[in-house]
């Protein structure tokens, strides 16, 4: 390969996952890919471009037309070996029957190394064999991939024993469920097919490995600026006569809402463009509980903290509850329900439930002389829930193999076990102290705390994402 950049072109028989294996590498979404074979009818490239530098190069070529015969002429190719693949191609240029073999091996006549895609789900065949056998002529450095499609694994053991005769490395690769870690080992397995590869793919994944690090630290930071935002806003509105409060605070709710909901929608927006899923509007599964909306019962029920986590977290304050319970119960005094916080290990479920997550009361409505206020809301679980919310979120976009386009059918993995469906459940209570004590500085609007617990945030999210970017056990769903 005498490029400054390394080049591969995918190449495989029509229809087994080529174009899915390099969208899902190259986490570009604009791949095209369909279940009808012969979907990519000429060579295209696709640039990997990190901080605005091209660091790696894959080729999408179609499927191969004629294996068998253009195995039987490099078979009796009698000239120099560095022109075999031109000689071919110029004696076939011009017929039909060998336009895509003529295309897909362009490439490497030019010094791409190979990606060879195979469907390790079906048997192995004599065709495979012969299109094994013309990459293994080329001498170019190969790479054996094996994407199974389907469930049967039966096969597995006779492409890995071919494999071996033809190949200098062998990969499974998912290309509908492999993430951040298995993109990693793949370029591994590159940097072993050739030496001189070496150097060089060193680099791209060093580079893959801090580009990934940059995204989840850019998502923390945007998350956190999400909490803080919402945590802190207010508006305000003026109100004649008594008959109107109602009208107005209902005006000013939804006001809130909307404005929770569009920078919900931003945040997600920049964070899904991070991670490259530009393409298509990567849609949450229609079951997801994030389909739901922030203030349901359900979301509160599913998201967010327990009564018992709250308090040992310290994030419930009698003066909290009370500002919650105040609002909730009209004409009780704020004093009375101060005083219940004392007790709140028994009186738990008071923090539960519709009256508290639905409408006034959690949003912490002031009315002064003629005029009413909403925000910065008074209920902490709101912090949790958004948190929560945008950890699900992210984990989703994360693991979304770029490759994988049946939208409809995924299932959101934290949403199918545990008793508590919220990553913040699974914190130390160390860590949800800080979310509380973020909350409360942001009550206090003391910047100093604001200042030190937001970096805690920080580094607590990335922590999480981390995580998240490694989770395998995302790829069964
Ligand atoms: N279930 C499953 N389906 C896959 C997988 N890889 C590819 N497919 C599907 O197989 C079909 C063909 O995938 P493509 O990536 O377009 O295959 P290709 O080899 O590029 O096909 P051509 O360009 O037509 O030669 C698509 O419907 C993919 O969604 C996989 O790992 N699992
Ligand atoms: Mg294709």
């Amino acid at each position: 390969m005498t490029t400054a950049i390394p080049i591969f072109a995918v190449i495989g028989h029509p229809n087994e996952g080529k174009s899915s294996v390099l969208s899902t590498l190259a986490e570009d979404d604009s791949v095209r890919i369909s279940p009808v074979p012969g979907e990519t009818t000429d060579i295209q490239s696709f640039p990997v471009i990190i901080d605005g530098q091209e660091l790696i190069r894959f080729v999408d070529t179609p499927g191969f037309q004629n294996p068998r015969q253009t195995l039987t002429w490099m078979q009796s190719y009698q000239g120099p070996t560095d022109q075999l693949l031109p000689t071919f191609i110029d004696a076939h240029r011009e017929n039909p029957e060998f336009h895509d073999d003529c295309a897909l091996l362009a490439p490497v006549a030019a010094g791409a190394g190979v990606i060879f895609v195979v469907d390790g789900s079906r048997p192995l065949r004599n065709m495979d064999k012969a299109e094994m056998e013309i990459l293994r002529l080329t001498g170019a450095p190969r790479l054996a991939v094996i994407n199974s499609k389907g469930e049967d694994s039966s096969y597995l053991d006779s492409w890995h024993a071919e494999f071996r005769k033809h190949f200098n490395a062998i990969r499974v690769f998912n290309s509908c469920r492999a993430n951040y870690v298995q993109r990693i080992e793949l370029l591994e397995s590159l940097k072993a097919i050739d030496q001189q590869l070496e150097p060089l793919l060193k680099k791209v994944i060093t580079t893959f490995q801090r580009d990934w690090q940059a995204r989840n630290q850019r998502s923390a930071e945007l998350i956190v600026e999400l909490l803080r935002d919402v945590l802190d806003y207010r508006t305000t509105a003026t109100c004649g006569t008594k008959d109107d409060e109602t009208s107005i605070k209902k005006k000013l709710t939804q006001d809130y809402r909307d404005y929770v909901s569009r920078k919900e929608q931003q945040t997600r927006k920049a964070i899904r463009t991070l991670y490259k899923h530009n393409i298509f509007d990567l849609e949450l599964p229609p079951h997801s509980i994030l389909q739901e909306d922030l203030f349901s019962d359900k979301t509160w029920e599913f998201l967010g903290l327990t009564n018992k986590q709250l308090v040992l977290a310290g994030a419930i304050s009698g003066a909290t509850i009370g500002a919650g319970i105040d609002l909730a119960a009209a004409g009780v005094s704020f004093g009375v329900f101060s005083a219940l916080g004392g007790f709140l290990g028994a009186a738990g479920t008071l923090f539960k439930g519709k009256d508290l997550i639905d409408g006034f009361e959690l949003l912490g409505f002031k009315v002064g002389g003629e005029s009413i206020q909403v925000g910065p809301a008074r209920n902490i679980q709101l912090l949790f829930i958004l948190l929560d919310r945008c950890l699900l979120f992210t984990s989703h976009v994360i693991n979304w193999a770029h490759g994988r386009r049946d939208y409809d059918q995924a299932v959101l993995l934290r949403e199918q076990d545990d008793d508590k469906k919220g990553f913040t459940s699974n914190w130390s209570n160390d860590d949800r102290k800080v979310c509380s004590q973020l909350f409360h500085a942001l009550q206090k609007q003391d910047a100093d705390i604001l200042g030190k617990t937001s970096a805690r945030l920080y580094e607590m999210i990335v922590r999480q994402l981390q995580q998240l970017s490694e989770d395998r056990q995302f790829q069964k769903y």
